[in-house]
């Protein structure tokens, strides 16, 4: 046949950084003649990643062009069920006829947006995704957030003015993790972005450090510590109020940072004996005692507790605990601590300290936290008749009939909506109670920037990757938000010509980036293929390595460095990150 030979001879390999999971690993990408993905291999030159894959990065190609995805417009016509395709400008308009008219008669609490966990790695994820969720106007955000991290985040929030200052192990530099409710040899870590993280605990125990994992199962992280606790599931908050409650008792904290309120820290542990501690947990009192010794002995020590122990009762307050302890020991923001990455690209930078319950759920009063409901109380909201009952759903890469707490009962509350509009790229158990689908591209035609996971990094690092196949006449995910958000609010949503809805959104954005840095006149300066590279190019220049920062970053730098770049190791960050009234 001789198409080998012509893809050999055609074959180029391209660099972008896997959306898989938040370990960013980079990727060395094959496509043949006709842009399809021929084999997935790990960037050796990857500063961070070192050519590390897993099997899901491996499986990029099979995904990208998974014969099972939607791609083109989807329309369900609501008497028969039966779903037909239809042309972009088909869908807008059936979007346009009808969404707005529900809101003109029930307001726009009678929208609900569900946005997924794809979004945490997607460039219209991070840049466009928010303008739309201001365009709809509506409290009734839900997002896979509070079926995960948002008891980590409420307690950042809390404990350091901003819910994304979050930090993470120095698992580089450590000399002893303390791991709770995480299985990163399976999920390859969360909250703590770090590619071969398999690799880095092992390197931990061959440098002579200590890795302790509590979790409830034999996992197979469990499986390469030290030491494997089990403890009964939702009681980590005790163990970790025991080990506060020791530190104290035997005179073993070390504060190194600038706190309040130790007083009431210590008299809050007073009543978790090691003793009422065991009985609860299961984990023996000596082993509380001992592990407390260890932590505060160590050299370098981090805590570090994920999923297992966010979705618990007492979620919050075991997030807090987590960094009390790391403040304790004298760990939080030092080398070989629980520190924080010095992420290159600046989003918004709060200037009012962190609060929830700025709002309540209708229903069941629940307080808002991140500007989002929790999901779990996404049914109540649709089933439960009233003023500002959900009435419509914009779902957007999320799957909450599956994901959701109670499922069954949020996919039977779906089917009864008036209009659901998902953008997503497979019909699934969510999407097929929508009226319309709108599909994102393939994953290689789109760009790649990790705004969100970098700011968990354990390493300072920046990496981009441009779309490697072009659009053709397909819209991007970003114009796919950007429609949608005049679609739904009954703007122009056809953006042709010079009314292009991405660059529309980007010019306000990037005008006001400029306005409050002081620069309006230096809208010019700025590079890039279009205007999402260009506020790109913005967001890395006003950053802590940015050109007009006092650095030398811009979005040339790393179209320059395709294998992404090395900032360097962590480095204290308090009390300059603080956003605290305090
Ligand atoms: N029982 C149970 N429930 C859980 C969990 C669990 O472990 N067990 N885990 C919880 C956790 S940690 C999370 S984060 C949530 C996740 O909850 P969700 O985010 O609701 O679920 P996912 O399955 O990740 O849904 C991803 C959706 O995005 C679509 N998609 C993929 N890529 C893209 C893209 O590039 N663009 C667009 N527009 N769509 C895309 C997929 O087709 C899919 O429909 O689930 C939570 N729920
Ligand atoms: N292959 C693959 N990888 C993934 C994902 C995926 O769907 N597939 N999802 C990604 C996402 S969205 C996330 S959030 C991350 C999650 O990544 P991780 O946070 O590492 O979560 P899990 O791998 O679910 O491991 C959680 C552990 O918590 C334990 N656990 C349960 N209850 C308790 C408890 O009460 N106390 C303690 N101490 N432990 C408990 C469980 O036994 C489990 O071993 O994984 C990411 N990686
Ligand atoms: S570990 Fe995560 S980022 Fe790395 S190859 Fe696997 S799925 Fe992709
Ligand atoms: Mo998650």
């Amino acid at each position: 046949m001789g198409t080998m030979a012509q893809i050999t001879d055609s074959a180029r390999k391209l660099l972008r950084t896997c959306p898989l999971c938040e370990a960013v690993c980079g990727l060395e990408i094959t496509l043949d003649a006709a842009d399809h993905v021929v084999s997935v291999r790990g960037d050796k030159l990857d500063p961070f990643s070192k050519g590390f894959l897993c099997p899901k990065g491996a499986s990029l190609g099979k995904l990208d062009e998974d014969p099972e995805r939607v791609t083109e417009p989807m329309i369900r016509d609501r008497a028969t069920g039966a779903w037909r395709t239809a042309g972009w400008d088909e869908a807008f308009d059936y979007i346009a006829e009808r969404f707005p008219a529900i809101t003109a008669e029930y307001g726009n609490q009678a929208v609900g947006m569900y946005v997924g966990n794809p979004n945490a790695h997607t460039v219209a994820g991070a840049l466009y995704l928010p303008v739309l969720i201001r365009a709809l106007g509506t409290k009734n955000l839900f997002s896979a957030s509070t079926a995960d991290q948002m008891p980590k985040q409420v307690a950042a929030g809390l404990m350091f003015g901003d819910p994304l200052t979050v930090p993470v192990p120095d698992l580089d530099r450590t000399d002893y993790l303390l791991m709770l409710g995480a299985n990163p040899l399976e999920s390859n870590g969360s909250l703590c972005t770090a590619p071969d993280f398999p690799g880095r605990l092992a390197a931990l125990r061959k440098r002579g450090g200590r890795f302790v994992v509590v979790d409830p199962r034999a996992t197979r992280t469990a499986e390469r510590a030290d030491e494997h606790l089990f403890i009964r599931p939702g009681t980590d908050v005790f163990l970790l109020f025991g080990l506060v409650h020791t530190l104290f008792a035997e005179n073993l904290t070390e504060v190194r940072v600038a706190v309040n309120g130790l007083d009431e820290v210590r008299a809050a542990a007073a009543e978790f004996t090691p003793e009422v501690v065991a009985a609860h947990t299961g984990v023996p009192a000596e082993t509380v005692v001992r592990l407390a010794r260890e932590l505060a002995a160590a050299p370098t020590a981090a805590v570090y507790a994920r999923i297992g122990t966010c979705t618990a009762e007492f979620g919050t307050l075991t997030q807090w605990l987590v960094d009390v302890l790391n403040v304790l020991t004298g760990n939080l923001d030092s080398p070989g601590g629980a520190m924080f990455a010095t992420a290159a690209a600046t989003g918004i930078v709060r200037s009012k300290p962190f609060r929830t319950g700025r709002w309540r759920s209708r229903v069941r009063g629940l307080g808002e936290a991140m500007g989002e409901l929790p999901v779990a109380t996404l049914a109540d909201e649709i089933l439960t008749p009233g003023e500002g009952q959900i009435r419509a759903m914009v779902t957007v890469a999320g799957n909450p009939a599956l994901s959701a707490p109670g499922a069954a009962r949020l996919d039977a509350a779906l089917a009864g909506l008036d209009f659901m509009v998902s953008v997503d790229r497979y019909l699934n158990e969510t999407t097929r109670h929508a009226d319309v689908i709108l599909p994102p591209p393939r994953t290689v035609q789109s760009p790649h920037y990790d705004f969100a996971l970098l700011q968990f990094a354990v390493r300072n690092y920046a990496r981009y990757s441009r779309p490697l196949v072009p659009l053709g006449d397909r819209p991007s995910e970003a114009a796919v938000l950007a429609r949608l958000g005049a679609a739904l609010t009954g703007r122009p949503h056809h953006g042709t010509g010079d009314q292009d809805p991405v660059a529309a959104v980007d010019e306000l954005v990037i005008a006001g980036m400029l306005h409050k840095a002081g620069i309006p006149e230096r809208r010019d300066e700025l590079i890039g293929a279009n205007s999402t590279e260009q506020r790109i190019d913005l967001m890395l220049r006003l950053g802590p390595y940015g050109e007009w920062n006092g650095g030398t970053l811009n979005l040339q730098v790393l179209l320059d460095n395709p294998h992404g770049i090395d900032l360097g190791p962590l480095t204290p960050r308090l009390p300059g990150a603080l956003r605290t009234a305090s």
